[in-house]
C-alpha cells in the first residue's frame, strides 16, 4: 500500500477513487453466459469523495474477490433522475433477461421509480443500459411523501404470475414497505395495504424481502415457491440494517411476522457495527443467498476529501436461517479463503487471568483470524437480563480493560485498535451485541477479517457480527500486531486458533477518470 494511503484496503471492494454508498442493485449471476459473471452495481459519485451526482457504478467479477471496474451503467440525464440515480435492484424477467428498477431524484429531490434494460443482452459484460421511454413508471401520488419514496427491491412473481415489488417509504411517521403489482413489469398498481409497516421506526431505506430455507443450507430464489421457507424483511433505519422473520403467503400478500422491528430485547440486525443499505441476491450457480453491505468511514469529510475516497463494501456474506429458526447466520463467502497465505495455528492453550501474548508470524494488518474458546463454567459469570440491557451501551460503559472474574477474554485484538484512538476527529463509537448460545454449545468462537482500516467480526459462527473502522496513527501495516488477552481473573482455554495473512485481491479498472461537470 502506498505510504500516503495507509487506510485503503487490500481485499475489500472499493472503487479506485471518490464516493461510494449502498449497493444499488443486487449483483447477479448472468444465466446466459458461458461462464458466470457477477455484476455489482453501487451508488457512486464519479466526481468527488462526498455524496452527490449519484450514478450506478458497475464492476464485474468471476469469484466475488477479484474485480474489474467498468464505466457506470446508469447516469443522471432526465428530469426524473437529474439529481441522482439512487438505489434499486435487478430482477430476471421471463426468459432470463435482467431489468433494473431504480429511484431517480428530480431537482426538488422528489423521487420516482424507473426502469432500465440492457442495450444488448448478448454482451456478457452488460456494459450499456437504456432507460425505458415510459419512465417514470411510478410517481409519488395519493398521500405518498415525494421525499420518502425510494429503493425498489428485486421483484418476485406469485403463483398468479403477477410481479410484486416493495418500495421504502414513511407515511404519517410510520416506516413502511409499499407494495406494487404488475403483469408486464411496466404498469404497476399500488396495493391498498403495505406489505408491512411500523410505528416504532422512521423511513425505511433499501428494504429487502426474500425467502430462506428451513433446515437446509440452500438459498432460495425470490420467486421460488417452496414450502419450507421463512421470509426475511430487512429495512435500513437508525444507521443500521434491521430484519424480522415471518411467514409470507403470496395469495393475498400476507406477511405474518414472528417478532417485529424494535421489539423489546430482540433487535435482530445483520451487523451491530457499521453496516448499512445492504442488499441480498440469490446466486443460482452455488445455490446460496449472498449479502452485500456498505460500510461508511468514521473519519471526517475533510479527511475523505484529502484521501480521495469514502466508503467500503463489507466482504460478501452468505445468509442462512439458524438451526433454531429464530435468527439468521452470516458468514464470509468461501471464495475469500483463496487469499489466505502464511498460516499460524495452535490448539488447547491456557490463557491465564490478566495475561496477554502476541500471535506472531502473520501480517496483522491484513489477516483472517479464527479463534475458539472452551466455554468456561458460566455459573461464576455475571448474569445479565437481555430484555433490559442494551449490549452496545453495556460495552461502551465497561471497556475491555474492566476486569471481572470471567473475562473479558474476548480473544484478541489488533494493536491498531488501541493506536487508532490516538487520532483526533474520528467517530469512536463502541459496539456490542449478544451472541445467542445453545445449551449444547461447549465453545464460543470469533472470526475477524482485518484489512487496514476495517475489522469485520463474526461471533458464534456468524450469529452476531460487528464491523468497525479503524485509522491507526502508528500501528499501520507492518507496525500492526495481533494479541490474545484475558483481562479476567480466572483462566480461560483457547481450544484453537488459526490465523492467516491475506493476499491482495486483483483489481483492474477500465474506467476513465472524470473531471467535474
Ligand atoms: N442512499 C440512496 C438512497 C438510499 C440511501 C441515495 C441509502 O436511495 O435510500 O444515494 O444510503
Amino acid at each position: 500500500l502506498p505510504r500516503e494511503q495507509p487506510y485503503r484496503t487490500a481485499y475489500h471492494f472499493q472503487p479506485p477513487n471518490n464516493w461510494m454508498n449502498g449497493i444499488t442493485a443486487h449483483p447477479f449471476l448472468g444465466p446466459m453466459f458461458y461462464k458466470g459473471v457477477y455484476h455489482l452495481f453501487y451508488q457512486y459519485n464519479p466526481y468527488a469523495a462526498v455524496w452527490g451526482n449519484i450514478s450506478w457504478a458497475h464492476s464485474i467479477s468471476y469469484d466475488l474477490v477479484d474485480w474489474i471496474h467498468l464505466e457506470p451503467a446508469i447516469n443522471p440525464s432526465e428530469p426524473f433522475d437529474i439529481n441522482g440515480c439512487w438505489s434499486g435492484s435487478t430482477t430476471f424477467l421471463h426468459g432470463g433477461n435482467p431489468a433494473i428498477l431504480y429511484t431517480g431524484a428530480d431537482l426538488k429531490y422528489r423521487q420516482f421509480q424507473n426502469l432500465v434494460v440492457p442495450k444488448n443482452v448478448s454482451d456478457p459484460l452488460l456494459k450499456e443500459w437504456v432507460k425505458s421511454p415510459l419512465n417514470p413508471l411510478l410517481t409519488p401520488i395519493d398521500g405518498i411523501d415525494p421525499n420518502n419514496f425510494r429503493d425498489p427491491t428485486t421483484a418476485w412473481r406469485g403463483p398468479d404470475e403477477v410481479w410484486r415489488v416493495i418500495i421504502g417509504s414513511m407515511i404519517n411517521g410510520q416506516g413502511m414497505a409499499l407494495l406494487y403489482r404488475s403483469k408486464d413489469f411496466v404498469r404497476w398498481t399500488r396495493s391498498k395495504n403495505p406489505l408491512h409497516s411500523s410505528t416504532k421506526t422512521g423511513m425505511w431505506e433499501c428494504p429487502d424481502f426474500y425467502p430462506v430455507s428451513i433446515n437446509s443450507k440452500n438459498g432460495v430464489d425470490s420467486s421460488a415457491r417452496r414450502k419450507f421457507t421463512k421470509h426475511v424483511l430487512k429495512a435500513s433505519f437508525n444507521s443500521s440494517d434491521h430484519y424480522i422473520l415471518g411467514d409470507y403467503t403470496p395469495k393475498r400478500d400476507r406477511y405474518l411476522v414472528d417478532t417485529d422491528f424494535m421489539d423489546n430485547g430482540l433487535d435482530l440486525r445483520y451487523d451491530y457495527g457499521k453496516f448499512y443499505a445492504s442488499k441480498t441476491f440469490y446466486d443460482g450457480a452455488k445455490k446460496r443467498r449472498i449479502l452485500w453491505g456498505w460500510v461508511t468511514e468514521s473519519d471526517s469529510e475533510s479527511d475523505d476529501i484529502r484521501k480521495g475516497w469514502s466508503g467500503l463494501q463489507a466482504i460478501p456474506r452468505s445468509i442462512q436461517l439458524s438451526s433454531t429458526g429464530r435468527q439468521l447466520v452470516l458468514w464470509p463467502i468461501e471464495e475469500l479463503e483463496k487469499l489466505r497465505t502464511q498460516h499460524v495455528s495452535f490448539n488447547d492453550k491456557e490463557l491465564k487471568g490478566g495475561s496477554v501474548f502476541e500471535v506472531s508470524g502473520i501480517s496483522a494488518a491484513q489477516a483472517d483470524v479464527e479463534v475458539s474458546f472452551d466455554l468456561p463454567n458460566l455459573d461464576e459469570a455475571e448474569s445479565i437480563d437481555p430484555n433490559s440491557v442494551d449490549p452496545q451501551q453495556l460495552c461502551s460503559q465497561k471497556e475491555a480493560s474492566v476486569r471481572s472474574t470471567l473475562g473479558p477474554f474476548a480473544g484478541y485484538e489488533s494493536n491498531s485498535f488501541y493506536r487508532s484512538s490516538l487520532r483526533e476527529g474520528l467517530d469512536k463509537t463502541t459496539y456490542g451485541a449478544f451472541v445467542y448460545l445453545d445449551h449444547r454449545d461447549d465453545k464460543i468462537s470469533l472470526r475477524s477479517l482485518i484489512d487496514h482500516s476495517i475489522i469485520e467480526s463474526f461471533g458464534g459462527d456468524g450469529r452476531a457480527c460487528i464491523t468497525a473502522r479503524v485509522y491507526p496513527k502508528v500501528a499501520n501495516d507492518r507496525e500492526a500486531h495481533l494479541y490474545m488477552f484475558n483481562n479476567g481473573t480466572r483462566s480461560v482455554r483457547i481450544s484453537s486458533l488459526n490465523a492467516w495473512s491475506m493476499k491482495r485481491a486483483q483489481i483492474y479498472s477500465l474506467r476513465r477518470r472524470r473531471k467535474s461537470p
